[in-house]
């Protein structure tokens, strides 16, 4: 028997593949939901929840929507990386106000982050969870932002969030690097469970990955202290993906693999800690 939430939980980004995933396995648990994203909802929607097409830039739809939630699961926004002016509406202002919203309701914050925020720590690093950010695109500076607006809303009001930095959640691992960052969409949905019915979190950071044989990238966060274990694994895969490499070594040496490419003008890469470059 799982828990119900008190309160609704509000869902942005609902339509995305993730947000699809949540409303099909919370609403299956019977959770109250209030969805919303800038795109239709695609899919039937659960008893117990309702959608509301809305933008992120709407701080006043915002607000409303979080009347009453005691928590806000905030995956909308740009999920992939994109020019700055187009990241900075749904990412940055987004992020304030689904934050000032969760002020007002003094409702729990649970941030979709991604292992972009740290994107250019190279592969042979472990990283404990303060590790320090690199990111790698206006995406993964976004995603940074996203944890340090709630740090500051922590520290400031009291409001609580868990950032959960994503590897990669998707139906299946494609790629080697996916053997050490894939997140199953069960593990992803047991861990946002986890992230609302824990009593207290105050502001923590999970590495979001499954439990892969390969993911020697990330250690040291608060599961523990949410009750989340992984239980899936990319390690089936690895006959299979272990050769599936890009050939481009910026994308093979950094975490954040494709996404470190995209406009690199380096001749050389930097050392790991680059204030020490000259
Ligand atoms: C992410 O943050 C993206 O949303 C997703 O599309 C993937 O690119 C993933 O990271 C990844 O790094 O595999």
């Amino acid at each position: 028997m799982t828990d119900t939430p008190a309160k609704p939980v509000l869902l942005t980004g609902a339509s995305g593949a993730l947000g699809r995933v949540l409303v099909r396995s919370l609403g299956a648990l019977g959770w109250p939901l209030v969805l919303t994203d800038i795109a239709p909802f695609p899919d039937p929607i659960p008893p117990g929840a309702a959608f509301t097409r809305a933008d992120l830039s709407d701080g006043v739809t915002m607000l409303r929507l979080a009347e009453g939630c005691g928590a806000i699961v905030h995956l909308g926004g740009v999920s992939v990386e994109r020019p700055f002016e187009e990241v900075i509406g749904p990412n940055i202002r987004g992020l304030y106000h689904i934050y000032e919203a969760a002020r007002r309701e003094r409702a729990r914050v649970v941030f979709a982050s991604s292992n972009h925020a740290v994107g250019f720590h190279e592969r042979c690093e472990s990283l404990p969870a303060d590790t320090q950010f690199l990111p790698d695109g206006y995406y993964g500076l976004s995603k940074a932002y996203g944890e340090l607006i709630g740090r500051m809303y922590w520290f400031k009001h009291g409001v609580e969030s868990v950032n959960l930095r994503i590897g990669s959640a998707i139906g299946e691992p494609v790629n080697a690097r996916m053997l050490a960052s894939w997140l199953s969409y069960p593990d992803f949905s047991r861990l946002v469970e986890r992230c609302v019915l824990t009593p207290k979190v105050g502001h923590a950071v999970i590495w979001g990955a499954s439990n892969n044989a390969r993911m020697t990238w990330w250690r040291d966060d608060a599961r523990a202290a949410l009750g989340w274990t992984p239980i899936d694994s990319a390690d089936p895969f690895a006959g299979q993906l272990a050769g599936a490499v890009s050939g481009d070594p910026v994308e093979e040496r950094y975490m954040g693999g494709a996404y470190c490419s995209i406009e690199y003008s380096r001749t050389q890469p930097a050392s790991i800690w680059g204030h020490s470059d000259v």
